[in-house]
């Protein structure tokens, strides 16, 4: 009777949600190989975020690591040397460039950028990036950006050992307190997520390694804003797990592992994630890097003790057989509603086949010459609708195109959202 409870216990253990053995390893496993993959697609530009996530995982493929480390230190580079060149604010790209290149132990100060005639490290560039934000919040109650790049640029100089200026991280602080951090007109777990491993490293640092007598700026106040951001996940905890929805969700578990929660408490969030894996909810390359490390029970915090040494180097890619997809023969009728800015709205009409994209629906419909016209731009979690009938609505503007369908907000952008039924997608010129 004793054997049989003994071994009836030690069955639940190891089947407990949290844990990484069995199926789950599995499951982190095929996500880890579907990054890898997503680095060989042809046209995908080097991900600084994909990257950071490869580097923290458990298992490695070190050559093509290498090989993606060199081209990030090309295209991301000379990306982030235009925009500072033409005096546009970079602050995330930028952060994202540092978590990246510290997470491969690449000696940051090697690197620089050129304005005007000024030659300065890539992590004083971010510096100065982070006080011309804090400067625009001063006087515009937000920043340059957004305060999710906010946050992580306060990462990316903390886990590289630089100390954030106590203003910076105080503005960071009262946005906390404020409210401040929406996506749209929701509120940003995403935002409270990054925010939280940044302030979390902050408090760290102050604290030095035995974390006895802490010498922190405002340390109560970042105390506060701390627990704060666990209270807004408890609120934001859907019954099914997720916190905020299913792309938040595994910030906001990396941001309650920094701040110390301990594994079992996150459990239904990382079953949460866990049953979106195996429903193929995490394609794009970007919602992976985010879910990963979570899933391996890391935070972003993890860059700041890696050494690269003695890595694992056991991670392989099978050849896949290029998988043809036919358009389906079935088409399902798509509504698109377009409101521009002035409220005025146009409604056109189209068939196309089932399991199309959103984006390539757009296509059909602008080569159907019925007035429908689009413009995309590139990013890291692929093409962003910045203009549609020649209404631009980008960040320079502080506007863009909300997408929704039947009246609900899409949680994809127009390459990943795809259309399975009829539906009426609306298309709102929006300000934020
Ligand atoms: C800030 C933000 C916005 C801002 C961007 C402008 C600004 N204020 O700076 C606004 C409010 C405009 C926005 C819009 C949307 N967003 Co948004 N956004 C974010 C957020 C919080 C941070 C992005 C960022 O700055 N990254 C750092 C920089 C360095 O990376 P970047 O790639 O260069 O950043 C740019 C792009 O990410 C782009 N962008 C922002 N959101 C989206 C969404 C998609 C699908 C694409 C392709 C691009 C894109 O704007 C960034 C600034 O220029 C992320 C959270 C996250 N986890 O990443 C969500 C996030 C990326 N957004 C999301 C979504 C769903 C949207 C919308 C589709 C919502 C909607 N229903 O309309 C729209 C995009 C519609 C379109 N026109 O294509 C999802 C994407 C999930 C997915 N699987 O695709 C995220 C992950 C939030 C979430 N948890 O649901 N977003």
């Amino acid at each position: 009777m004793y054997f049989v409870l003994l071994f009836g216990l030690l069955g639940l253990a190891s089947t407990s949600p949290c844990d990484t053995s069995g199926s789950n390893q599995e499951l982190v496993l095929s996500l880890n190989k579907d990054l890898l993959r997503s680095l060989e697609e042809p046209g995908r530009l080097p991900n600084p975020s994909v990257h950071l996530a490869l580097r923290l995982s458990k298992v490695h493929n070190l050559l093509k690591e290498g090989e993606h480390l060199n081209r990030l230190t090309v295209h991301v580079h000379n990306n982030i040397q235009s925009s500072l060149s033409g005096n546009q604010p970079v602050t995330g790209l930028l952060a994202l460039y540092a978590l990246a290149l510290k997470s491969s132990c690449y000696d940051l100060n090697t690197l620089t950028f050129t304005v005007g005639d000024k030659s300065e490290t890539l992590l004083m560039h971010l510096k100065k990036q982070m006080e011309q934000e804090k400067e625009y919040i001063t006087f515009n109650q937000r920043p340059l950006t957004n305060y999710y790049q906010y946050s992580l640029g306060v990462l990316a100089l903390c886990v590289n050992g630089i100390r954030v200026n106590n203003h910076v991280v105080n503005k960071l602080i009262k946005a906390v307190e404020n409210e401040h951090f929406k996506h749209g007109d929701v509120e940003s777990i995403d935002t409270y997520a990054v925010a939280a491993m940044a302030l979390q490293c902050v408090k760290n640092a102050g604290c030095g390694a035995k974390k006895t007598a802490c010498n922190i700026h405002n340390g109560a106040e970042l105390e506060t804003a701390l627990s704060k951001i666990k209270q807004k996940f408890l609120a934001s905890q859907r019954p099914d797990g997720h916190i905020g929805n299913e792309f938040s969700t595994g910030l906001a578990v990396q941001a309650l592992l920094a701040m110390g929660t301990p594994v079992w408490e996150c459990a239904p969030s990382m079953e949460a994630m866990r049953r979106d894996a195996r429903g193929n909810r995490y394609h794009n390359p970007m919602a992976i890097s985010q879910v990963l490390p979570a899933l391996q029970q890391k935070s972003y915090l993890a860059v700041q003790s890696k050494d690269c040494h003695n890595e694992d180097d056991t991670l392989v890619l099978e050849p896949t057989d290029p998988v043809a997809v036919l358009p389906s023969k079935t088409k399902v009728a798509v509504t698109v509603e377009v409101v521009t800015s002035g409220g005025t709205g146009t409604v056109y009409s189209l068939d196309v086949p089932k399991g199309s994209s959103l984006l390539e629906a757009l296509n059909l419909l602008q080569e159907k010459n019925v007035g429908f016209t689009f413009e995309m731009e590139s990013s890291l979690w692929g093409p962003f609708l910045s203009a549609v009938n020649g209404e631009r609505a980008r960040q320079s503007d502080r506007r863009y195109w909300h997408l929704s369908s039947d009246g609900t907000s899409l949680t994809e952008g127009i390459s990943d959202f795809k259309l399975k039924v009829a539906q009426k997608i609306t298309l709102k010129n929006i300000s934020y």
